[in-house]
């Protein structure tokens, strides 16, 4: 891990020495950067404090998500940790420094962040975090905080990732796939939503405070519900349909997977659409490659559900007919998956280059959160879905695209609620690595 690590920063200052650069030859005068970990933030009128996240910048040098921690980087220099560790007898504020990321670093441990500008070097430097209040008292001029133009070069590079990164991913992917083999079971031994819920956190061995997001454990009709938030404590035994969407987190960097399974008493058009949509998620796995349009892969899965829903005669017409209409979108009213690192909905996604420049998503699916062309080393979800959500199919009801739409089939397909298959993957030289699948 040692030697990974130590490779990883070298990638991390490499990216930073060419942004800063970059951006001298444009007439930025900085000279240094600062990254923040963040401040403690307190809920509104109370003494409690907000759930704390590392800022992703941050959380990309070191596995340490507390606030008040700073990376220091200068071209050419060994990059300084300022360890800030309060003296604090009602919080447990000691950081485990383990020896494989200790050694690449030059680490300075001080008992409050007042101790900063004492420290930090006197150099044109730049401020990347979210408190602009203690840059510009630590001396940082208003236009080097948060500079867009250092931003979007380090988002852009997000995107590829080291081999230390990678072991990372592989070891979330690990421990989540314990937690989605422990959730089935649970579902079909007749757990509840929140029985379910609790049996993938133990089997990950996780709080759910470390939980990359919050788990989406949705029985039956809950599942046409992207987001669903909630853990019902009943309807044990009567369900059909389990959707979870749940991680795990493995030194700040995120799993995200989607598994849904059914009980053999399913309406059976939909256990043959759920068998369908995993044979299409595995199959725009298959497509990945380097040079290739991630839209490409978003296409290739609206043009797979409308397979499905003709075959299946969910919907009337065949597949070009539906694509023409846009009705695939009804059903998948998402993009096809989204850049995945230390946030889940990882930074970059829309950027073109490192400049700047944006590729906005095709007016057709505008949710769509990736539009980079896929390189190696690039980490990413692949998470086709079908859904019967009342709040999008309702309106086509008697409307211009109501012949296409089978509503016999619809409405006895309703309390099914939807489907959604999700791997995370990785770009390889010529195809792809599937994190997730080898440990299912
Ligand atoms: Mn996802």
């Amino acid at each position: 891990m040692q030697s990974l690590f130590a490779a990883h920063i070298d990638m991390l200052s490499t990216t930073y020495s060419d942004a800063l650069a970059a951006l001298k030859s444009r007439g930025s005068e900085i000279e240094a950067v600062l990254i923040h970990s963040g401040s403690e933030q307190y809920y509104y009128g109370d003494d409690r404090d907000i759930p704390f996240q590392a800022f992703g910048h941050f959380a990309h040098w070191l596995p340490v998500s507390r606030p008040d921690q700073f990376l220091y980087f200068t071209p050419g220099q060994k990059p300084v940790y300022y360890q800030v560790v309060p003296e604090d007898y009602w919080h447990d504020q000691s950081i485990e420094l383990a020896d494989w990321w200790a050694s690449a670093l030059q680490i300075v441990r001080l008992s409050s962040s007042r101790e900063l500008p004492r420290q930090l070097p006197d150099s044109n430097n730049a401020y990347l975090g979210a408190n602009p209040e203690l840059a510009a008292a630590l001396g940082v001029q208003s236009e080097h905080i948060n500079p867009q133009a250092l931003l979007a070069w380090l988002d852009f590079e997000r995107a590829y990732k080291s081999d230390y990164e990678l072991e990372q991913l592989r070891a979330a992917n690990r421990t989540a796939m314990r937690g989605h083999q422990a959730a089935r079971d649970c579902f079909l031994a007749g757990g509840t939503e929140y029985t379910i819920h609790n049996a993938f956190l133990q089997a990950c061995n996780i709080l759910e405070s470390e939980s990359p997001y919050t788990n989406i454990v949705a029985v039956d009709a809950k599942s046409a519900i992207l987001h669903y938030q909630h853990k019902r404590r009943d309807l044990a035994g009567e369900s059909q349909v389990l959707l979870i969407d749940a991680g795990a987190r493995v030194q700040g960097y995120c799993s995200d997977v989607t598994r849904t399974c059914v009980k053999p008493s399913v309406h059976t058009v939909f256990a043959e659409l759920l068998a369908g949509m995993d044979r299409l998620e595995q199959d725009l796995v298959a497509e990945i490659a380097p040079g290739r349009p991630y839209l490409d892969i978003h296409m290739a899965a609206l043009v797979g559900i409308a397979h499905l829903l003709s075959e299946l005669n969910i919907c009337h017409g065949n597949s070009d007919v539906l694509m023409e209409q846009g009705i695939p979108q009804l059903f998948m009213p998402h993009g096809v998956g989204h850049l995945l690192g230390i946030q889940v909905h990882d930074v970059g996604g829309h950027l073109r280059n490192r400049e700047g420049g944006l590729a906005k998503p095709p007016q057709h699916s505008p949710m769509l959160r990736n539009t980079r062309t896929l390189a190696e080393n690039m980490v990413f979800t692949i998470e086709p879905g079908c859904y019967f959500i009342p709040l999008l199919l309702e309106p086509e009801r008697g409307g211009s695209r109501s012949e296409w739409i089978n509503w016999t089939l619809v409405d006895e397909l309703y309390p099914c609620g939807g489907i959604r298959i999700e791997d995370n993957v990785r770009v390889s030289q010529d195809g792809c690595e599937n994190l997730t699948r080898p440990f299912e």
